[in-house]
Protein backbone atom coordinates (compact mmCIF):
# COMPACT_ATOMS: atom_id res chain seq x y z
CA UNK A 1 0.00 0.00 0.00
CA UNK A 2 1.30 3.58 -1.24
CA UNK A 3 2.38 5.45 1.46
CA UNK A 4 5.04 8.26 0.04
CA UNK A 5 4.36 10.62 2.68
CA UNK A 6 5.38 8.73 5.52
CA UNK A 7 8.04 7.30 2.95
CA UNK A 8 9.16 10.52 2.88
CA UNK A 9 9.33 11.66 6.91
CA UNK A 10 11.08 8.89 7.51
CA UNK A 11 14.15 9.80 5.56
CA UNK A 12 14.21 13.16 6.99
CA UNK A 13 13.85 11.63 10.56
CA UNK A 14 16.67 9.62 9.68
CA UNK A 15 18.83 12.20 8.59
CA UNK A 16 17.86 14.54 11.53
CA UNK A 17 15.79 17.11 10.26
CA UNK A 18 14.46 18.82 13.63
CA UNK A 19 13.08 22.00 12.35
CA UNK A 20 10.65 22.99 9.63
CA UNK A 21 8.23 25.25 8.35
CA UNK A 22 5.91 25.68 5.31
CA UNK A 23 3.46 28.05 3.57
CA UNK A 24 0.99 25.59 1.77
CA UNK A 25 0.09 24.07 -1.45
CA UNK A 26 -2.92 21.90 -2.04
CA UNK A 27 -1.31 19.38 -3.56
CA UNK A 28 0.86 18.41 -0.39
CA UNK A 29 -1.69 19.11 1.91
CA UNK A 30 -1.72 15.85 3.61
CA UNK A 31 2.18 15.84 3.78
CA UNK A 32 2.14 19.35 5.69
CA UNK A 33 -0.93 18.36 8.08
CA UNK A 34 1.96 14.57 8.42
CA UNK A 35 5.08 17.22 8.73
CA UNK A 36 3.29 19.30 11.54
CA UNK A 37 2.89 16.47 13.32
CA UNK A 38 6.01 14.94 13.36
CA UNK A 39 8.62 17.57 13.53
CA UNK A 40 8.57 21.05 15.57
CA UNK A 41 6.61 22.96 12.73
CA UNK A 42 6.21 26.79 12.20
CA UNK A 43 3.66 27.72 9.30
CA UNK A 44 4.51 31.15 7.41
CA UNK A 45 2.75 34.22 6.30
CA UNK A 46 5.98 34.39 3.65
CA UNK A 47 7.83 32.21 1.60
CA UNK A 48 10.94 33.89 2.53
CA UNK A 49 10.95 34.88 5.96
CA UNK A 50 11.23 31.16 6.20
CA UNK A 51 14.79 31.34 4.56
CA UNK A 52 15.45 33.65 7.24
CA UNK A 53 13.93 31.53 9.53
CA UNK A 54 15.56 28.45 8.92
CA UNK A 55 18.79 30.46 8.65
CA UNK A 56 18.54 31.32 12.43
CA UNK A 57 17.78 28.24 13.48
CA UNK A 58 20.61 26.30 11.29
CA UNK A 59 23.02 29.04 13.31
CA UNK A 60 21.55 27.64 16.18
CA UNK A 61 22.33 23.80 15.21
CA UNK A 62 19.07 22.51 14.10
CA UNK A 63 18.42 20.80 10.27
CA UNK A 64 15.89 22.50 8.77
CA UNK A 65 13.70 22.30 5.58
CA UNK A 66 10.77 23.98 4.08
CA UNK A 67 7.83 22.77 2.16
CA UNK A 68 6.30 25.74 -0.10
CA UNK A 69 4.98 25.78 -3.49
CA UNK A 70 6.82 26.03 -6.53
CA UNK A 71 5.85 29.90 -6.55
CA UNK A 72 7.07 30.40 -3.58
CA UNK A 73 10.89 29.80 -4.72
CA UNK A 74 9.86 33.51 -6.43
CA UNK A 75 9.83 34.89 -2.95
CA UNK A 76 12.84 33.66 -1.80
CA UNK A 77 15.38 33.83 -3.96
CA UNK A 78 17.25 36.56 -2.88
CA UNK A 79 17.69 35.29 1.12
CA UNK A 80 18.76 32.12 -0.26
CA UNK A 81 21.41 33.57 -2.26
CA UNK A 82 22.43 36.25 -0.37
CA UNK A 83 21.70 34.27 3.07
CA UNK A 84 21.79 30.81 2.63
CA UNK A 85 23.82 30.16 0.23
CA UNK A 86 26.34 33.42 0.98
CA UNK A 87 26.80 31.83 5.04
CA UNK A 88 26.67 28.39 3.88
CA UNK A 89 23.82 27.56 5.90
CA UNK A 90 22.04 23.88 5.24
CA UNK A 91 18.84 23.79 4.02
CA UNK A 92 16.66 21.25 2.58
CA UNK A 93 13.48 22.60 -0.17
CA UNK A 94 10.56 20.19 -0.77
CA UNK A 95 8.95 22.11 -3.37
CA UNK A 96 5.55 21.30 -4.76
CA UNK A 97 6.42 21.77 -8.72
CA UNK A 98 3.01 23.06 -10.10
CA UNK A 99 2.52 23.89 -13.47
CA UNK A 100 3.85 20.50 -14.96
CA UNK A 101 1.83 17.35 -14.16
CA UNK A 102 -2.06 17.26 -14.61
CA UNK A 103 -2.10 21.20 -13.93
CA UNK A 104 -5.36 22.85 -14.45
CA UNK A 105 -4.32 26.20 -13.21
CA UNK A 106 -2.41 28.31 -15.97
CA UNK A 107 -0.51 30.61 -14.25
CA UNK A 108 0.92 28.04 -12.21
CA UNK A 109 3.26 27.30 -15.80
CA UNK A 110 5.80 30.36 -15.51
CA UNK A 111 7.03 29.54 -12.15
CA UNK A 112 6.41 25.64 -12.19
CA UNK A 113 8.31 25.06 -15.87
CA UNK A 114 11.28 27.12 -15.41
CA UNK A 115 12.20 26.34 -11.88
CA UNK A 116 14.85 23.66 -12.99
CA UNK A 117 16.27 26.81 -14.83
CA UNK A 118 15.87 29.37 -12.29
CA UNK A 119 17.40 27.07 -9.85
CA UNK A 120 20.27 26.25 -12.16
CA UNK A 121 21.04 29.77 -12.82
CA UNK A 122 20.98 30.63 -8.95
CA UNK A 123 23.40 27.78 -8.92
CA UNK A 124 20.85 25.91 -6.35
CA UNK A 125 20.93 21.59 -6.45
CA UNK A 126 18.18 20.30 -7.52
CA UNK A 127 16.13 16.96 -7.89
CA UNK A 128 13.25 15.85 -9.69
CA UNK A 129 10.93 13.40 -7.49
CA UNK A 130 8.94 12.38 -10.49
CA UNK A 131 7.02 9.45 -8.58
CA UNK A 132 7.13 8.09 -5.14
CA UNK A 133 9.94 5.17 -6.61
CA UNK A 134 12.07 8.26 -6.64
CA UNK A 135 11.89 9.14 -2.78
CA UNK A 136 14.43 6.54 -1.74
CA UNK A 137 17.03 9.28 -3.49
CA UNK A 138 16.54 12.06 -1.03
CA UNK A 139 18.61 10.03 1.67
CA UNK A 140 21.59 10.49 -0.31
CA UNK A 141 20.83 14.34 -0.99
CA UNK A 142 20.11 15.33 2.39
CA UNK A 143 23.20 13.34 3.73
CA UNK A 144 25.28 15.84 1.73
CA UNK A 145 22.73 19.08 2.70
CA UNK A 146 23.97 18.81 6.29
CA UNK A 147 27.79 17.50 5.91
CA UNK A 148 28.09 20.30 3.39
CA UNK A 149 26.14 23.24 4.56
CA UNK A 150 24.23 23.78 1.22
CA UNK A 151 20.89 23.97 -0.22
CA UNK A 152 19.22 21.39 -2.12
CA UNK A 153 15.87 21.69 -3.76
CA UNK A 154 13.25 18.33 -4.13
CA UNK A 155 11.13 19.37 -6.52
CA UNK A 156 8.27 17.35 -6.09
CA UNK A 157 5.70 16.52 -8.67
CA UNK A 158 2.21 15.81 -7.89
CA UNK A 159 1.86 12.62 -9.20
CA UNK A 160 4.19 11.38 -5.87
CA UNK A 161 1.24 11.46 -3.95
CA UNK A 162 -1.35 9.61 -6.46
CA UNK A 163 -2.95 6.92 -4.78
CA UNK A 164 -1.26 7.54 -1.09
CA UNK A 165 -3.38 6.13 1.06
CA UNK A 166 -2.20 8.57 3.92
CA UNK A 167 -4.72 9.85 5.28
CA UNK A 168 -5.73 13.57 5.40
CA UNK A 169 -7.11 14.76 9.03
CA UNK A 170 -9.69 17.44 9.00
CA UNK A 171 -8.21 20.57 8.87
CA UNK A 172 -10.05 23.54 10.51
CA UNK A 173 -8.08 26.84 11.26
CA UNK A 174 -6.78 26.37 14.73
CA UNK A 175 -5.69 22.55 14.25
CA UNK A 176 -2.72 20.86 14.23
CA UNK A 177 -1.08 23.36 11.61
CA UNK A 178 0.13 25.93 14.81
CA UNK A 179 2.54 23.95 17.32
CA UNK A 180 0.14 24.80 20.61
CA UNK A 181 2.90 25.11 22.80
CA UNK A 182 3.98 27.93 20.83
CA UNK A 183 0.42 29.94 20.18
CA UNK A 184 0.08 33.11 21.38
CA UNK A 185 -3.06 33.02 23.81
CA UNK A 186 -5.03 34.65 21.84
CA UNK A 187 -6.63 36.68 25.06
CA UNK A 188 -3.45 38.18 25.09
CA UNK A 189 -3.56 39.18 21.46
CA UNK A 190 -5.47 43.30 20.71
CA UNK A 191 -8.53 43.00 19.23
CA UNK A 192 -8.59 39.03 19.91
CA UNK A 193 -10.71 37.03 21.17
CA UNK A 194 -12.28 38.16 17.68
CA UNK A 195 -16.07 37.70 17.14
CA UNK A 196 -17.73 34.58 15.80
CA UNK A 197 -18.35 34.80 11.81
CA UNK A 198 -21.07 32.46 10.46
CA UNK A 199 -20.29 33.76 7.10
CA UNK A 200 -18.47 31.99 4.05
CA UNK A 201 -16.39 34.08 1.77
CA UNK A 202 -19.09 33.06 -0.77
CA UNK A 203 -22.01 34.68 1.12
CA UNK A 204 -19.90 37.62 1.85
CA UNK A 205 -19.43 38.08 -1.85
CA UNK A 206 -23.01 37.87 -2.52
CA UNK A 207 -23.74 40.10 0.11
CA UNK A 208 -21.58 42.99 -1.17
CA UNK A 209 -22.23 41.71 -4.91
CA UNK A 210 -24.69 44.74 -5.79
CA UNK A 211 -22.40 47.32 -4.50
CA UNK A 212 -19.43 46.24 -6.88
CA UNK A 213 -21.85 47.13 -9.98
CA UNK A 214 -19.96 49.28 -11.98
CA UNK A 215 -16.59 49.52 -10.32
CA UNK A 216 -13.17 47.79 -10.99
CA UNK A 217 -12.96 44.87 -8.54
CA UNK A 218 -9.96 42.71 -8.24
CA UNK A 219 -10.49 39.38 -7.17
CA UNK A 220 -8.12 37.24 -4.97
CA UNK A 221 -6.52 34.47 -6.51
CA UNK A 222 -8.24 30.74 -6.06
CA UNK A 223 -11.47 30.37 -4.76
CA UNK A 224 -12.29 33.76 -4.27
CA UNK A 225 -12.10 34.57 -7.84
CA UNK A 226 -13.86 31.36 -9.10
CA UNK A 227 -16.54 32.73 -6.38
CA UNK A 228 -16.74 36.26 -7.86
CA UNK A 229 -17.13 35.28 -11.35
CA UNK A 230 -20.37 32.87 -10.58
CA UNK A 231 -21.70 35.26 -8.41
CA UNK A 232 -21.28 38.93 -10.37
CA UNK A 233 -19.23 38.51 -12.94
CA UNK A 234 -18.45 41.66 -15.11
CA UNK A 235 -16.30 43.14 -17.23
CA UNK A 236 -14.60 45.11 -14.92
CA UNK A 237 -13.89 42.08 -12.52
CA UNK A 238 -10.45 41.48 -12.75
CA UNK A 239 -9.81 37.74 -11.54
CA UNK A 240 -6.07 36.75 -9.89
CA UNK A 241 -5.02 33.15 -11.27
CA UNK A 242 -1.60 33.75 -9.51
CA UNK A 243 0.57 35.82 -8.14
CA UNK A 244 -0.28 35.44 -4.02
CA UNK A 245 -0.57 38.53 -2.25
CA UNK A 246 -0.75 41.06 -5.40
CA UNK A 247 -4.69 41.59 -4.64
CA UNK A 248 -4.30 45.02 -2.94
CA UNK A 249 -1.22 45.65 -4.77
CA UNK A 250 -2.90 45.65 -8.48
CA UNK A 251 -6.00 47.95 -6.79
CA UNK A 252 -3.97 50.03 -5.46
CA UNK A 253 -2.32 50.83 -8.92
CA UNK A 254 -5.28 51.03 -10.10
CA UNK A 255 -7.06 53.63 -7.83
CA UNK A 256 -3.83 55.49 -8.31
CA UNK A 257 -3.76 56.26 -12.14
CA UNK A 258 -8.08 55.81 -13.06
CA UNK A 259 -10.93 57.87 -11.91
CA UNK A 260 -12.78 54.42 -10.99
CA UNK A 261 -14.00 53.35 -8.11
CA UNK A 262 -11.99 50.10 -6.95
CA UNK A 263 -12.64 47.47 -4.89
CA UNK A 264 -10.28 44.52 -3.79
CA UNK A 265 -11.55 41.66 -2.45
CA UNK A 266 -8.10 40.13 -0.88
CA UNK A 267 -7.73 37.38 1.90
CA UNK A 268 -6.20 37.24 5.19
CA UNK A 269 -3.03 35.17 3.69
CA UNK A 270 -2.56 36.91 0.97
CA UNK A 271 -2.36 39.48 2.89
CA UNK A 272 -0.31 38.77 5.49
CA UNK A 273 1.85 37.60 2.89
CA UNK A 274 2.52 41.64 2.04
CA UNK A 275 1.18 43.58 4.57
CA UNK A 276 3.01 46.40 4.01
CA UNK A 277 1.16 47.31 1.11
CA UNK A 278 -1.22 48.47 3.67
CA UNK A 279 1.65 50.67 4.41
CA UNK A 280 2.19 52.32 1.16
CA UNK A 281 -2.10 52.71 0.38
CA UNK A 282 -2.36 54.56 3.23
CA UNK A 283 0.60 56.74 2.51
CA UNK A 284 -0.80 56.83 -0.77
CA UNK A 285 -4.37 57.05 0.29
CA UNK A 286 -6.41 57.21 -3.36
CA UNK A 287 -9.97 58.29 -2.20
CA UNK A 288 -11.88 55.50 -4.47
CA UNK A 289 -9.86 52.31 -3.26
CA UNK A 290 -11.98 49.89 -0.76
CA UNK A 291 -10.28 47.15 0.64
CA UNK A 292 -12.47 43.77 1.81
CA UNK A 293 -10.60 41.62 3.53
CA UNK A 294 -12.50 38.47 3.97
CA UNK A 295 -10.56 36.90 6.81
CA UNK A 296 -11.75 33.26 6.95
CA UNK A 297 -8.91 32.16 9.40
CA UNK A 298 -7.47 29.93 6.72
CA UNK A 299 -5.53 29.51 3.55
CA UNK A 300 -8.72 28.50 2.06
CA UNK A 301 -7.66 27.72 -1.23
CA UNK A 302 -5.33 25.25 -0.67
CA UNK A 303 -7.00 23.46 2.24
CA UNK A 304 -7.93 25.51 5.05
CA UNK A 305 -4.36 25.53 6.67
CA UNK A 306 -4.72 27.93 9.60
CA UNK A 307 -3.67 31.57 9.12
CA UNK A 308 -2.24 33.58 12.05
CA UNK A 309 -5.18 35.53 11.94
CA UNK A 310 -7.10 32.68 13.89
CA UNK A 311 -4.29 32.72 16.12
CA UNK A 312 -3.21 36.51 17.36
CA UNK A 313 -3.40 38.64 14.18
CA UNK A 314 -6.11 41.42 14.63
CA UNK A 315 -6.37 42.94 10.40
CA UNK A 316 -8.04 45.94 11.39
CA UNK A 317 -5.74 46.77 13.71
CA UNK A 318 -2.76 46.05 11.53
CA UNK A 319 -4.53 48.35 8.60
CA UNK A 320 -4.76 51.01 11.31
CA UNK A 321 -1.49 50.82 12.82
CA UNK A 322 -0.34 50.85 8.98
CA UNK A 323 -2.00 54.96 8.85
CA UNK A 324 -5.39 53.70 7.55
CA UNK A 325 -7.87 56.43 8.75
CA UNK A 326 -10.83 54.26 7.61
CA UNK A 327 -11.51 51.04 8.99
CA UNK A 328 -14.21 49.07 9.80
CA UNK A 329 -15.12 45.54 11.35
CA UNK A 330 -18.09 43.42 9.79
CA UNK A 331 -19.29 39.96 10.51
CA UNK A 332 -23.20 39.58 9.57
CA UNK A 333 -25.12 40.37 6.65
CA UNK A 334 -26.50 44.07 8.29
CA UNK A 335 -23.29 45.29 9.00
CA UNK A 336 -22.00 44.43 5.57
CA UNK A 337 -24.85 45.98 3.98
CA UNK A 338 -24.11 48.45 6.28
CA UNK A 339 -20.88 49.21 5.37
CA UNK A 340 -21.19 48.89 1.64
CA UNK A 341 -24.05 51.35 1.66
CA UNK A 342 -21.95 54.09 3.27
CA UNK A 343 -20.76 56.84 0.72
CA UNK A 344 -17.25 56.45 1.98
CA UNK A 345 -14.00 58.68 0.79
CA UNK A 346 -11.18 55.80 1.16
CA UNK A 347 -9.06 54.52 1.17
CA UNK A 348 -11.40 51.88 3.58
CA UNK A 349 -10.07 49.25 5.07
CA UNK A 350 -13.19 46.31 5.55
CA UNK A 351 -12.25 43.97 7.67
CA UNK A 352 -14.83 41.04 7.31
CA UNK A 353 -14.94 37.94 9.70
CA UNK A 354 -15.34 34.78 7.80
CA UNK A 355 -15.47 30.93 8.71
CA UNK A 356 -13.59 28.91 6.38
CA UNK A 357 -15.22 26.75 3.22
CA UNK A 358 -15.37 27.25 -0.76
CA UNK A 359 -18.30 26.96 -2.97
CA UNK A 360 -18.45 24.13 -5.58
CA UNK A 361 -18.06 26.29 -8.34
CA UNK A 362 -17.25 26.01 -11.72
CA UNK A 363 -14.34 27.51 -13.33
CA UNK A 364 -13.72 30.40 -14.89
CA UNK A 365 -14.20 30.22 -18.64
CA UNK A 366 -12.14 32.88 -19.44
CA UNK A 367 -8.29 32.98 -19.56
CA UNK A 368 -5.67 35.48 -18.24
CA UNK A 369 -5.61 37.53 -21.43
CA UNK A 370 -9.25 37.43 -21.77
CA UNK A 371 -9.76 39.07 -18.68
CA UNK A 372 -6.90 41.64 -18.66
CA UNK A 373 -8.85 42.92 -22.29
CA UNK A 374 -11.76 43.56 -20.64
CA UNK A 375 -10.39 45.31 -17.41
CA UNK A 376 -8.51 47.34 -20.11
CA UNK A 377 -11.27 48.31 -22.09
CA UNK A 378 -13.04 49.24 -19.12
CA UNK A 379 -10.49 51.06 -17.06
CA UNK A 380 -9.57 53.30 -20.68
CA UNK A 381 -13.41 54.16 -21.52
C1 LIG B 1 3.81 32.55 -3.49
C2 LIG B 1 2.70 31.58 -3.31
N1 LIG B 1 2.70 30.76 -2.25
C3 LIG B 1 1.69 29.86 -2.08
C4 LIG B 1 0.69 29.77 -2.99
C5 LIG B 1 -0.43 28.75 -2.83
N2 LIG B 1 -1.70 29.41 -2.51
C6 LIG B 1 -2.63 29.76 -3.44
S1 LIG B 1 -3.99 30.45 -2.81
C7 LIG B 1 -3.39 30.32 -1.25
C8 LIG B 1 -4.22 30.69 -0.06
C9 LIG B 1 -4.73 32.10 -0.05
O1 LIG B 1 -5.31 32.29 1.21
P1 LIG B 1 -6.13 33.58 1.58
O2 LIG B 1 -5.47 34.78 1.04
O3 LIG B 1 -6.37 33.56 3.04
O4 LIG B 1 -7.48 33.44 0.78
P2 LIG B 1 -8.65 32.33 0.88
O5 LIG B 1 -8.31 31.29 -0.14
O6 LIG B 1 -8.71 31.81 2.27
O7 LIG B 1 -9.86 33.11 0.50
C10 LIG B 1 -2.11 29.72 -1.24
C11 LIG B 1 -1.32 29.44 -0.02
C12 LIG B 1 0.75 30.64 -4.09
N3 LIG B 1 -0.18 30.62 -5.07
N4 LIG B 1 1.75 31.51 -4.24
Amino acid sequence: MPHPEEDLLAILKKKGVDFTASLPCEKIKTLLEMVARTFRHLPLTREEEGVGICAGAALAGRRPAMFVQSSGIGNMINALLSLTAFYELPLALFISRRGFYKEKIEAQFPMGQKLPAILAGAGITYSKLNTRNDIGSVERELQEVFAKNRIHAFLMSPEVWEGSECESIKVDAGSKMHDESKKADPASCIGHPLPRPTLTRYDIIKIIAPYLEGKAVVSNLGWPSKELYNIKHQPSNFYMLGSMGMATPIGLGISLTSSKEVVVIDGDGSLLMNPGTLATAAYAAPKNLTIIAIDNGAYGSTGNQPTLTGACVDLEAVAQGFGFKKTIRVWSAEQINEAMKKPQEGPTFVHVLAVPGNKDVSNIPLNHLEIKKLVENFLRS
